[in-house]
């Protein structure tokens, strides 16, 4: 729970709204100075806690209202408004091109590493130079952004520059000023002379969808993914634009500086950095050796998919910075640090084809066949689209280039078009028309009711598609658990005609079995004798196996306990069945009246 501490700067409760008039009366000129300072130093406190911290302490009105007063304060005061002010975070009006800035040390790339090997390599390198065991390495994910150099003279904020080529960039000062985490002006009363922060600017997943649904609800175009956001928001020559882009930076190096303490290990210069209330990886840390480095980047993968921003990668730096001299460059990356990178999770291939597949309810989903492309540790060849809402949404058409995701065991998908390679005379994807308003498998008709997303083919079991996937529904561990009963086997027993309804696999005999494809009589005799087995199974994983769609095992578990028996429940009129928990109208129209839905070959 975030604890909302106390914020009143005027000694009010907080929460208590101040008028723009008591503020002139309390804000005399000889007081406003003062009021002025307290006031922005608080809300520079905020923006720390809310955008560095991630523990804000006031809620959103709270920040609002010390704003407004802010603001309200400078309109009366224009004379003590100062550049550091939250206030003048956005200024400046659109460019018609950067500047051109020379970096004072060449911004680095880094080597990657894909295999285990090539990490062995790394570290047997350092330590044979060093001539060491063991070698201190300072770790922490490789955030998926943009490099950028942030230049502080006597503690004040001067410029930003993407890193560009490594050896000049873009003067992006403006845009870097609306991003809240980084601060303007360094809170030491005695700041160096001179400090380069290089780090990485990007945008968190939550307001990565946030920004998404804002482009979509204006009619704009949506953004691949969080690092396209990113760029596209910090190259934008309007800084207004930036500012209504939630972008955000990590610090992970030092460029040139001048007059800062003398460090000895990057983590203490990563502390200091820390100690300036700059953003700095949570998640960086201090580990020895190569063991260190492979658990590492075992446990910064397993949390991958949980962290707030994407990564692709860990990255090393022997910690040592006298070690780090020693090892120096080798053409533009450092001896010192390696980039560990995950696999891929996206990837940019073709459509070649929009296809659909009948799933166990009927619902008929468009999948995207696409060109092989390497990606989440696999080759995808397909990614589902999920509904007609879902292709209009993204646009996706036949001859798009598309970026395709795999995250863990997630089903591939199609995360957006890249719309200026789309090639010309392409058209929009109707699944109702592609597929002439009937199922592909049964040719039964296929329709979209109102207030579904999905096309539903209404052949019910009559379907050879449905009565499969609702045989490997039945089959299946949590349903009636039918060992040996799975995909190729119920293939051929569907297209032979063998099997035409669920009842019917418990008629099966050896030898229709031993008659089909790569089926030996050991094995037959094996399923026949699972298939007996799952009749001694309970009520609930009965209901729940014949696939009544919105009965899952919750209710069939709830079904099963009301009920007692089959016989009951067969028996049930719809007001009885209504008296279970979450059974409703929904549910209802799929139960009543409760019988396994007859499979009839018409
Ligand atoms: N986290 C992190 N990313 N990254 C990128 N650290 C880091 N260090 C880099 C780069 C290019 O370069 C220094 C090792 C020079």
């Amino acid at each position: 729970m975030t604890t909302i501490k106390q914020t009143g700067l005027f000694e009010q409760e907080a929460g208590a709204t101040s008028s723009a008039q008591d503020l002139q009366s309390q804000a005399g000129p000889e007081k406003a100075p003062q009021q002025l300072q307290a006031l922005r130093e608080q809300i520079l406190t905020l923006d720390y806690e809310y955008y560095v911290l991630d523990a804000p302490s006031v809620p959103d009105s709270e920040y609002d209202r010390l704003f407004r007063q802010l603001q309200q304060l400078e309109s009366d005061h224009p004379e003590l408004i100062t550049p550091d002010s939250p206030t003048q975070r956005v200024g400046g009006t659109a460019l018609k091109a950067f500047d051109s800035v020379t970096h004072r040390q060449a911004m680095l790339s880094l080597n990657n590493a894909f295999e285990d090997e090539e990490l062995l390599a790394f570290d047997k390198r350092a330590r044979e130079t060093l001539g060491v065991d063991s070698i201190e390495y300072a770790v922490e994910p490789k955030f998926d952004g943009l490099a950028i150099t942030l230049t502080y003279e006597h503690g004040i904020l001067t410029q930003g520059a993407t890193r560009g080529d490594g050896y000049s960039g873009e003067n992006v000062t403006s845009n870097l000023c609306t991003i809240k985490s980084i601060r303007r002006k360094l809170p030491l009363q005695t700041p160096p002379a001179l400090l380069e922060v290089r780090g990485e600017v990007l945008m968190l997943k939550r307001d990565f969808d946030k920004l998404n649904q804002e482009q979509e609800a204006k009619g704009e175009k949506r953004f691949v993914n969080p690092r396209n956001a990113a760029a596209g928001s910090l190259r934008q020559l309007d800084p207004n634009i930036t500012a209504t882009r939630p972008l955000t930076f990590f610090a992970y190096g030092l460029g040139v500086t001048e007059g800062v303490p003398a460090f000895t290990s990057h983590s203490a210069a990563m502390d200091y950095l820390d100690s300036l209330k700059l953003p700095v990886s949570r998640q960086r840390a201090v580990v020895q050796g190569l063991e260190g480095l492979r658990d590492y980047y075992v446990r910064i993968g397993n949390e991958r998919n949980d962290l707030p921003f994407d990564i692709d990668g860990v990255v090393y730096k022997v910690n040592n910075l006298n070690q780090q001299r020693e090892l120096g460059f080798v053409s533009r990356a450092p001896r010192w640090a390696i980039a560990h990178k995950f696999p891929a999770q996206e990837a940019l291939t073709e459509v070649l084809a929009i296809d659909v597949q009948v799933g166990r309810t009927g619902a008929i989903t468009p999948v995207a066949r696409l060109k092989p492309v390497f990606v989440g540790g696999v080759t995808v060849t397909n990614a589902t689209l999920h509904n007609q809402d879902e292709i209009d949404r993204k646009d996706v058409r036949v001859g798009d280039t598309v970026s395709v995701r795999r995250a863990g065991d997630v089903i591939p998908e199609v995360v957006g078009v890249l719309l200026e390679r789309r090639p010309a005379e392409t058209q929009p994807y109707q699944l109702l028309e592609s597929i002439k308003h009937a199922c592909p498998v049964c040719g039964s008709h296929a329709v979209r009711l109102e207030d579904e997303a999905a096309v539903r083919c209404t052949g019910g079991l009559f379907c050879s598609a449905q009565r499969k996937e609702a045989i490997l529904h039945f089959a299946s561990r949590r349903a009636m658990d039918v060992e040996g009963l799975g995909d190729k086997l119920v293939e051929q027993l569907v297209d032979s005609q063998l099997v035409k309804t669920l009842a019917e696999l418990y008629s099966l005999t050896l030898e229709q079995l031993s008659g089909l494809e790569r089926m030996a009589e050991k094995s037959a005799q094996n399923l026949l004798q699972a298939l007996q087995a799952s009749k001694h199974t309970t009520l609930a994983r009965f209901i729940y196996a014949l696939g009544i769609r919105n009965v899952g095992e919750a209710t069939a578990k709830d079904l099963a306990r009301y009920f007692g028996g089959l016989a009951a429940l067969q028996a049930a009129t719809g007001e009885e069945l209504q008296q279970v928990p979450d059974v409703g109208p929904i549910v209802l129209i799929q139960l009543s009246p409760f019988s396994p839905r007859p499979i009839t070959v018409r």
